[in-house]
């Protein structure tokens, strides 16, 4: 996600149906064609008077928000924050089923924090007190441990020296279609489709830098 303006709704890596039936054909089409790809539209049409930002990175604009003018702050927030999101929710998706022991850099982490039992129960929970809209997030923290965290709307964990590796939207428009109010059922569904190859190659990556 190292682009900049005018920045792109990418396809899906896997086709809108292939998440069944986890999630459903319905609400991956919407989430991504018309979700996503709203808020691209709309942080492009917040930049597009000011060509001097044009050569930002999405992470750049969302860390360094602050020094942008007042008038559109909010608006690269908000837009900049649901294109993150939703780019990072999207690719950490997958219908090939997987094992976190394919993957020691998780599975030591895991134990570490406890286990994969308090873990799942512990990102649920989280996942569950979201009150409104917004995400809970895997993140590593400074010293590369597990940490489990929740964010607001479309807000980001970049800004809090939190390095993410994986995130679920619990938006309504993330489930209603097929979970109806269940925030619960959905968020158990999503457990089975987590693409845990991108969770190690994000530890590694934080690893280089
Ligand atoms: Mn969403």
């Amino acid at each position: 996600m190292n682009e900049h303006y005018p920045f792109v709704n990418p396809p899906l890596p896997y086709d809108f149906n292939s998440l069944e039936p986890y999630i459903d054909t319905k609400t991956m089409e919407l989430h991504h064609d018309r979700h996503l790809q709203t808020y691209v539209d709309q942080l492009n049409a917040t930049l597009a008077p000011y060509p001097q930002y044009h050569f930002l990175s999405l992470e750049q604009l969302l860390l360094y928000g602050s020094s942008l003018p007042t008038e559109i702050q909010t608006k690269v927030k908000n837009n900049g924050g649901g294109v993150f999101n939703h780019i990072f929710f999207f690719d950490s998706l997958t219908p090939t089923g997987q094992s976190i022991a394919a993957y020691p850099s998780i599975g030591s982490r895991i134990n570490e924090y406890g286990g994969y039992r308090k873990f799942k129960d512990d990102l649920s929970a989280a996942a569950l007190s979201v009150f409104g809209s917004g995400y809970a997030w895997l993140v590593l923290d400074a010293f590369s441990k597990f940490k489990i965290i929740t964010t607001p709307n479309q807000d980001t964990p970049l800004s809090q020296n939190l390095y993410p590796l994986l995130n679920v939207d619990v938006w309504e428009h993330a489930y209603y279609l097929k979970h109806y109010n269940q925030r619960a059922a959905y968020l158990n569904d999503w457990f089975s489709v987590i693409n845990w190859k991108t969770v190690a190659d994000r530890i590694s990556s934080m690893n280089n830098y």
